[in-house]
């Protein structure tokens, strides 16, 4: 059946900042609050419609920060971002949730898909992600029976609880990379039309991730680097966008809202 693009929302793009030492891509580059900033503003201008203010990184192996140490890295870059363009938190703590979306945060994007409730009390917007066991440990041996259906049944039972709790926006995302293997990956993004039709928004994710530079491997066969994913990333978001995805999570804010409009998704 051909894909009606006509009758369809328009999909969102959320832009990554990382405003992290540590972080898989961007790690570095934005710890300092006026590059923060620049950043934040720059995707803006880009077409984000969502810019992504995370203080600690998620990434496989990952050490957990402190929170008073996320809450110095996140809070003036929300503040000053917030009248500019609508912006969410990327946070598993309460305490920083509930100060960013003080700041001026309207989404809470939760990995760890379990602050349905402070969301709810604040009335602002939720994202459901789905992960098998921490980032520290979460790569080092994930399994599943189904995969696919894992993910689903998780995240169809998350967004019950937040539509009961009374979340006003919400939306569930399979977590490409968040304990699972490449083939993991693959699978999610070939049913994505499967999460798509169980009711809810989906947000999906997949910039610069390992398993496009395992895919799309470098010179000498090797890993492609973070900075050679590009194409990766942009055709994993086009596919997901022409799957029905509401949003996709992104590092290349310019390039994918140009590819967004190829698709056919975005005018
Ligand atoms: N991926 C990352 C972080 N947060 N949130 C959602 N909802 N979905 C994702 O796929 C997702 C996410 C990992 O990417 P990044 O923020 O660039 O890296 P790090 O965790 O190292 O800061």
């Amino acid at each position: 059946m051909p894909i009606d693009f006509e009758s369809r929302a328009r999909p969102l793009v959320m832009g990554v900042l990382n405003v992290t030492p540590d972080s898989f891509s961007d790690g570095g580059r934005y710890v300092d609050y006026e590059k923060a900033l620049d950043r934040g503003l720059e995707m803006a201008a880009e077409g984000a419609d969502i810019v992504d203010v995370g203080g600690e990184s998620s990434r496989p192996g990952a050490t957990p920060v402190p929170e008073a140490e996320e809450l110095r890295r996140v809070l003036p870059v929300i503040a000053a971002l917030a009248p500019h363009v609508r912006v969410s938190v990327d946070t598993t703590k309460p305490a920083v949730a509930r100060e960013a979306l003080q700041a001026g945060a309207t989404v809470l994007n939760d990995i760890s898909a379990s602050m349905w409730q402070l969301a709810a009390d604040a009335g602002v917007g939720w994202v459901a992600m789905h992960m098998q066991g921490t980032p520290r440990t979460m790569q080092v041996a994930p399994r599943y029976r189904d995969v696919v259906a894992e993910v689903c049944s998780f995240l169809a039972e998350r967004a019950r609880r937040a539509q009961d709790a009374g979340v006003p926006e919400l939306w569930i995302d399979p977590g490409i990379g968040f304990g699972k293997t490449t083939t993991d990956n693959l699978s999610l993004l070939a049913h994505l039309g499967e999460l798509c039709s169980m009711g809810w928004p989906v947000l999906v994710g997949t910039s610069r991730k390992r398993f496009l530079g395992e895919i799309t491997p470098g010179a000498g066969g090797a890993l492609a680097p973070v900075g050679e994913r590009l194409e990766a990333s942009l055709a994993t978001a086009a596919w997901a966008m022409t799957c029905g995805v509401s949003m996709v999570r992104v590092h290349d804010v310019d390039a994918t809202v140009q590819a967004a409009a190829l698709v056919g998704c975005r005018r």
